[in-house]
């Protein structure tokens, strides 16, 4: 008879090594986190109250049996109840059943779209009580820490896809505030691709992976994508953006947010205003470039997601200042643009951005799914001083939100899931649906009743009931017409596009070729490259070149170009761009440095033989900086520096430089003969240094850059006459250790060096020097 295999002993508890960073790009080995709580947990003074309030359902097996779900502690769960040794098992085995059973059921729908994402919790305080604007209680109180839950997420690529395609990324921030949740579900762009709620479905369906093969994920550089967007200019302004640095952020903790629609304020008085709102990092705003993108995809798809875990890990803790631009009712119709219209924004110039408040994330969540996927944003989500406006995309998400919830959560009990679940109290008259948690007490559950006393009541106003601005409406029922001011569909395309620093104009053209290069149907480059030329001729001459097109196509009418019937183009023509329009500095990523170097990650390659003492200073010096040295040798494991052993973390062979900000060779010729023979090393360089990354070496590890073919900051003295200097990098000897890191942490602070392999500029004229967005007279 065939022994059942032992049983797997009872586990001690065992210590918790302490939290340690995981490492950018590798696979976080061992809890980050300090280990989870037993449950409950002992609430800390500073603890929020959704913090505390999700205790209770907090699970811990630390020293605990393993049971069914049913509390039944179980005796043996590596075998199956069998009719004898070689079976056939057994009906009855209840374990067994209720085992397989959950996991088949384990997976729910994913997100539409925004499917991909990560989330943390933390934390918003007002700066100062902005009652004249909203009755909001968060936005009163400075001294009300409100709780909040923030996932960021791309759009178009599957739960599993990479973090670093090239796409909008989500940025939806729950606050639990006492007078109810509010979800403020944004994006790190502050336009839209469409108008009217009705074109979403076809946007996502052209952007989503062809149906009929499933490719691409993640990626709009394919057909269905740009023939959409070839034949809906209104998209054009989210398409510069998309193009853009914004749609590659280096990390989530370095981008902003917004709002995107304008919604509206109204305080105790029952007055109103329109505002939009953004998120503005404390990291200010940074990228990495496509091809990194790329390579990043391939290294580590986590990439975001890790960064955003270790950062709060580590005690970093990300911040952003909410900001709000406040418009006058009266001065509704002051702008050359609608209010109501998503693909337009309001220059900052021209309504500056009032910072109102902090937020702060400050904890990783438990568990993914019960928090990160299970988490449900709503646009209808609103607190009293806070309301919509009808802008015809957000009236369209008004009524999405929910309805998404009931097929991917399952029911209309969604709200009552830990992670969605208000700190406000809660009464509705609600009843009943799959797993119901509630256990609503009494035999009242309709109003106007007597038998509950009349309870639960209706609140005034002045009682805190929310009570929608009572905007005016009238007008006929019309369909086929839309606010004249929605026709302007170019005007803040340029505008965005000539705010541009020069190698973010460059990025964006590169971004084109890229993307219509993968269009197979020359139709659909040319009508896109044909829609770039209203906008602004040298970019698309630029991105014309590059796909081979001898001119600038011009568009004459729909039988050319491949306009299909019913869209005939001519109609765009007299609502073509406004030439005069104004740059708008904050839109370049340029102008937004922020604090750069906290938090960067430094790789110090190394080798047998490396100089330990320059290693140690540069780790110093950044360390000073909050940024850190992280050591990769051209193995793993203990290596004989000139001061002792010291561990890499990681090797040349088992990461990359695009995981890194930056990357340090220390000196010793030793060290230097081994890495300047490693192609790995080698091609560790070369990336940083393609990548525009800050690059230094002291001493011999001057020879490993030559031997990339870096040059120095000073040409190397064998590079020629006409070498010239490399921005960026920077050399000096043993004994210069401390003047290479000074320079080399100013590298950082400055950013990407791209004056290093920037392309001749061919695009016409300088950027202006602005002032201001344009306004009607
Ligand atoms: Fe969304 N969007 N959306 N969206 N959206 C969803 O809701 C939708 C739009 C945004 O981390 C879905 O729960 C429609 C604009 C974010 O869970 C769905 C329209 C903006 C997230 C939905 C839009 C967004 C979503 C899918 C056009 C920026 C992720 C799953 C009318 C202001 C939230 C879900 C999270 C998610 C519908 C347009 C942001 C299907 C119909 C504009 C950040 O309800």
């Amino acid at each position: 008879m065939a022994k059942p295999r032992p049983r797997a002993p009872k586990p001690t508890a065992t210590k918790q090594p302490p939290p340690r960073p995981a490492a950018p790009g590798q696979p976080t080995s061992q809890p980050i986190d300090p280990p989870p709580p037993k449950a409950p947990r002992p609430l800390a003074r500073d603890r929020s109250a959704k913090l505390a309030a999700m205790d209770v359902e907090r699970e811990n097996a630390d020293d605990q049996a393993l049971t069914t779900a049913t509390g039944v502690k179980i005796e043996d769960d590596q075998n199956s109840l069998r009719a004898g040794v070689r079976g056939p098992s057994l009906l009855e085995d209840f374990h067994l059943r209720e085992k397989i059973t959950h996991f088949d059921h384990e997976r729910i729908p994913e997100r539409i779209v925004h499917a991909r994402g990560a989330a943390a919790h933390g934390f918003f305080q007002v700066y100062e009580p902005m009652a004249k604007y909203t009755s909001a209680g968060f936005l009163n109180d400075p001294k009300r820490r409100t709780p909040v839950f923030v996932r960021f997420s791309t759009v178009a690529g599957s739960r599993g896809s990479t973090d670093l395609a090239r796409d909008v990324r989500g940025f939806a921030v729950k606050f639990y505030t006492e007078e109810g949740n509010f979800d403020l579900v944004g994006n790190n762009i502050p336009v839209f691709f469409i108008q009217d709620a009705v074109k979403f479905p076809d946007f996502v369906h052209a952007v989503k992976p062809e149906p009929h093969n499933e490719m691409p994920q993640a990626a709009s550089a394919h057909d269905t994508f740009w023939d959409f967007i070839s034949l809906m200019p209104e998209s054009t302004h989210m398409v510069m953006w998309v193009m853009s640095d914004r749609a590659i952020p280096r990390s989530y903790r370095m981008m902003e947010g917004f709002g995107v629609h304008t919604f509206r304020f109204v305080n105790a008085r029952g007055q109103a205003r329109f505002v939009k709102f953004h998120w503005k990092p404390v990291l200010g705003l940074h990228q990495v470039v496509w091809d990194e993108a790329q390579k990043i995809s391939g290294k580590d798809p986590d990439f975001h997601r890790r960064d955003l875990w270790d950062a709060i890990a580590t005690g970093n803790f990300p911040q952003w200042e909410l900001g709000v631009q406040i418009v006058e009712e009266r001065d509704e119709h002051r702008f050359d643009f609608d209010l109501l219209d998503a693909t337009k924004l309001i220059p900052e110039e021209l309504v500056p951005v009032l910072p109102i408040g902090r937020l702060t994330l400050d904890r990783n969540p438990d568990n993914f799914f019960a928090e990160t996927e299970q988490v449900a944003f709503h646009v209808g989500h609103l607190v009293p001083g806070i309301d919509v406006t009808e802008d015809p995309l957000m009236q369209g998400r008004l009524f999405s939100y929910l309805d998404t919830q009931l097929i991917r959560l399952g029911g209309p009990n969604f709200n009552e899931i830990p992670i969605n679940r208000p700190i406000a109290p809660v009464h509705t008259l609600q009843r009943d649906g799959h797993m119901r948690h509630e256990i609503n007490q009494g035999r009242v559950s309709y109003e106007p009743n007597s038998l509950g006393g009349a309870c639960p009541f209706q609140s005034d106003m002045k009682d805190g009931g929310f009570r929608s601005f009572p905007r005016a409406v009238e007008g006929t029922k019309v369909r086929s017409a839309r606010s004249e001011k929605f026709f302007d569909h170019f005007t803040q395309a340029r505008m965005f596009f000539i705010s541009q620093s020069r190698p973010e104009q460059q990025h964006i053209v590169d971004a084109f070729q890229f993307e219509l290069g993968k269009v197979t149907v020359p139709a659909i480059r040319e009508r896109m490259v044909a829609i770039l030329g209203l906008i602004h001729e040298p970019l698309a001459r630029q991105v014309a070149e590059g796909l081979g097109m001898k001119t600038v196509p011009k568009i004459t009418g729909h039988i050319n170009l491949g306009f299909p019937a019913g869209v005939d183009p001519r109609d765009w023509q007299p609502k073509k761009v406004d030439e005069d329009v104004k740059p708008s500095p904050a839109l370049s990523m340029a102008n937004r440095p922020g604090e750069s170097v906290k938090t960067r990650q430094v790789a110090v390659v190394f080798a047998e033989g490396s100089d330990g003492a320059a290693i140690e200073r540069m780790q110093k010096a950044l360390a000073a900086e909050g940024a850190m040295g992280r050591l990769v040798g051209h193995r793993v494991g203990p290596i004989a520096t000139t001061t002792g052993d010291m561990t890499a973390e990681f090797s040349v062979l088992t990461t990359s430089s695009v995981l890194f900000d930056a990357v340090f060779v220390p000196g010793g010729d030793a060290a230097a003969g081994l890495l300047e023979n490693d192609p790995q090393a080698i091609d560790f360089l070369c990336d940083a240094y393609k990548h525009y990354k800050p690059i230094a070496a002291s001493g011999a590890g001057a020879r490993v850059l030559d031997a990339a073919g870096i040059t120095g900051a000073r040409p190397h003295p064998k590079a020629g006459p006409d070498a010239k200097p490399a921005t960026g990098v920077v050399r000096g000897s043993d004994r210069e250790v401390p003047r290479v890191a000074g320079e080399f942490i100013a590298a950082i602070a400055a950013g990407r060096q791209w004056a290093r392999g920037l392309k001749t500029p061919i695009l016409a004229g300088p950027v202006r020097a602005p002032t201001a967005g344009r306004t009607r007279k």
